[in-house]
């Protein structure tokens, strides 16, 4: 289901980026790194029909990604909103192919993009799931824990999360915090929506400890091997029986076809940062639903204006698992905008206000800023 209608085109008049520093209700555990902090970089478009927000969702380090903090920031603003801001007037469905020549930096070109987007359906009183073809008004809330101190830790934290109503648990594995630790969740919580991330930490010498995970009746295991590593995927979902789920490979929608055709996922995560853009990820998730392949909606601890986004995303028809969109509570005790998303019933609103739906808090705003730049025409 590709776009219904194209959005207005706005006037460009400059670009506000700012970096913030959220902290982090707790520590954040993953294969690559603990984070205590998210560091993010907001996006203000500045448009002569009214501001667009967006978020640049790299991280501080290039560990995730190839991209971080300092590179998005350096190329946002000496070559992506440059780019944009010299063709003056733009629709929303032009910046990815006046960003095209630049290669790489997907998640500032998803960031301004989804700026652009904003201020362009709130000119036209459009909501964002409207414009994406949402078919559902609130989308089923799952969560990622990170790695904790020890298995009994991370039982403790999957039952307050279950407590709270999530819909699926998602947990983050790395080699020798595996087994053990699924074991430990698998055995507490009895028949729960289960799956496991990896973020890349394994090889295909893993074999057989990625294979005990089999008995666990995992909905999926997600990234086990490199970004890179696709023919490795597909000789490794031949051996398990855990359906193999993609995310870091999953770069654009030519590769999410490549990894379709070598039986390399049969599941996709879906993040609109990794993927250059929101019509990116609606084109994958449209290529998937074609296949018949399940997707989800990922996360990258969105601050409120990612969060909205992602929901009206998850809204579409063929995201029929439960995403990484969860309450804003989970990684903020304060949000940048003024309704954070909370978790009613195990679900997240889809937003249904112009554009993202979201105001933003200028207070919380001005408070987690640590370094701003205005660039104009
Ligand atoms: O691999 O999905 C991932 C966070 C940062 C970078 C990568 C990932 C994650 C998460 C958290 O798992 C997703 C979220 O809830 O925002
Ligand atoms: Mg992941």
């Amino acid at each position: 289901m590709p776009i219904a209608s194209a959005a207005a085109s706005v006037a460009l008049e400059g670009f506000e980026l700012r970096v913030l520093h959220l902290p982090l209700v707790a520590p954040f555990t993953t294969s690559f790194g603990t984070e205590t902090v998210r560091e993010v970089i907001v996006v203000r478009a500045l448009t002569s029909d009214g501001d667009g927000w967006g978020e640049i969702v790299t991280m501080a380090a290039p560990l995730y990604s190839s991209e971080y903090t300092q590179s998005a920031w350096d190329v946002a603003l000496r070559w992506l909103a440059p780019a944009l801001l010299d063709r003056g007037r733009l629709a929303p469905e032009e910046v990815a192919s006046v960003l095209a020549p630049f290669v790489g930096h997907r998640m500032v070109k998803a960031g301004l993009e989804l700026a652009v987007l904003d201020a362009a359906l709130r000119s036209e009183g459009r909501a964002l799931g409207e414009y994406f073809g949402a078919v559902r008004d609130r989308v089923p809330s799952g969560v990622s824990v990170g790695i904790q101190r020890d298995p009994a830790a991370l039982v403790d934290a999957v039952g307050g999360y279950l407590d709270e109503g999530y819909a699926r648990i998602k947990i983050k594995i790395k080699p020798g915090r595996d087994i053990a630790d699924t074991a430990a969740v698998r055995d507490a919580f009895g028949a729960i929506t289960l799956q496991v991330d990896a973020n890349s930490a394994y090889t295909l010498a893993d074999v057989d400890t990625l294979a005990e995970l089999d008995r666990f009746d995992l909905l999926l295991i997600e990234q086990p091997l490199q970004e890179d590593d696709l023919v490795d995927h597909a000789t490794l979902a031949r051996r398990l029986r855990t359906p193999v789920c993609l995310d870091e490979s999953i770069v654009s929608a030519k590769a999410a076809a490549d990894a379709l055709a070598l039986g390399a996922a049969s599941v996709i995560n879906i993040k609109a940062g990794r993927v250059g853009g929101y019509l990116e990820a609606v084109a994958i998730h449209d290529l998937c639903r074609d296949a018949a392949i399940p997707v989800w909606c990922g996360g990258m601890l969105e601050t409120g204006i990612g969060r909205a986004a992602n929901a009206a995303l998850a809204a579409l028809p063929g995201f029929t698992l439960p995403g990484d969109v969860s309450a804003s509570s989970r990684f903020y005790t304060r949000d940048i905008v003024t309704e954070p998303a909370v978790l009613e019933d195990g679900h997240v609103r889809v937003p249904t206000g112009h554009g993202l739906g979201i105001e933003i808090d200028p207070v919380a705003l001005e408070d987690f800023t640590v370094v701003r730049e205005t660039l104009t025409r």
